[in-house]
């Protein structure tokens, strides 16, 4: 039994469901984080210490960190295949991105999310946001660039650097901001926007 613990509104969990049906890999989902609580609980906290979601549970074996749970769903189950190559530089090129979207990425990208989406009108920081804006413009600048010279992050297919970076891109399309112009990200968000299972998981709206 695979089991994967987060609500679904969550981009760490949107990624795990991406990836399973990309790959077909079967599981079941449980609400937990946010509104639905459980990651106080001590029996969570067993299986992650860190009260976060996502966490993947398989017949006694759990995991956390959702780009790690990605490298592991992956290699269980598209191991060699495009989404999750096994030539070590092919390999290190996706980590590479993956890293990215975690180090990089993330601390522009959270101060615009949670400022704009979960904080009221009226207890907005709009200049700690504005600032968000500008420098998570420029991260994505950086991606745009590099899209310039093929469809998907690190060259012609689907991978795990699509996945970790894609469930950030719809929320920064969605968001009311105004944005620079960046016409290879736009036409890479677009190219997802195409597979039903980025749209069933990913592109819903933000909350
Ligand atoms: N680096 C972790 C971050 C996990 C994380 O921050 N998860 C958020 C949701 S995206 C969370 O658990 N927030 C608290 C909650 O939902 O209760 C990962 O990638 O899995």
């Amino acid at each position: 039994m695979r089991r994967i613990w987060g609500r679904a509104n969550s981009s760490n969990v949107m990624k795990l469901l991406w990836l399973a049906e990309e790959l077909s890999i079967p599981y079941e989902r449980v609400d937990a984080g946010g509104p639905f609580g459980i990651t106080d609980t001590a029996t969570y906290r067993t299986m992650n210490p860190n009260g976060l979601v996502p966490s993947l549970e398989e017949d006694g074996f759990t995991l956390w960190e959702s780009n790690a749970i990605l490298r592991y769903l992956a290699g269980e189950h598209g191991a060699g295949a495009p989404i999750w190559p096994a030539e070590p530089r092919a390999r290190a090129r996706i980590d590479q991105w993956m890293d990215w979207q975690q180090t990089t990425l993330n601390r522009p990208q959270t101060v615009v999310f949670l400022g704009l989406i979960r904080t009221k009108p009226e207890q907005r920081d709009t200049a700690a946001i504005a600032q968000g804006v500008i420098a998570a413009g420029k991260v994505w600048g950086l991606l745009d660039r590099e899209l310039a010279v093929h469809p998907y992050v690190v060259g012609e297919a689907l991978t795990l650097a699509d996945i970790a970076l894609g469930v950030h891109v719809h929320r920064w399309f969605s968001f009311e901001i105004e944005r620079p112009d960046t016409p290879h990200l736009r036409a890479w968000y677009d190219r997802l926007l195409g597979r039903p299972a980025y749209a069933r998981h990913c592109a819903q709206p933000v909350t």
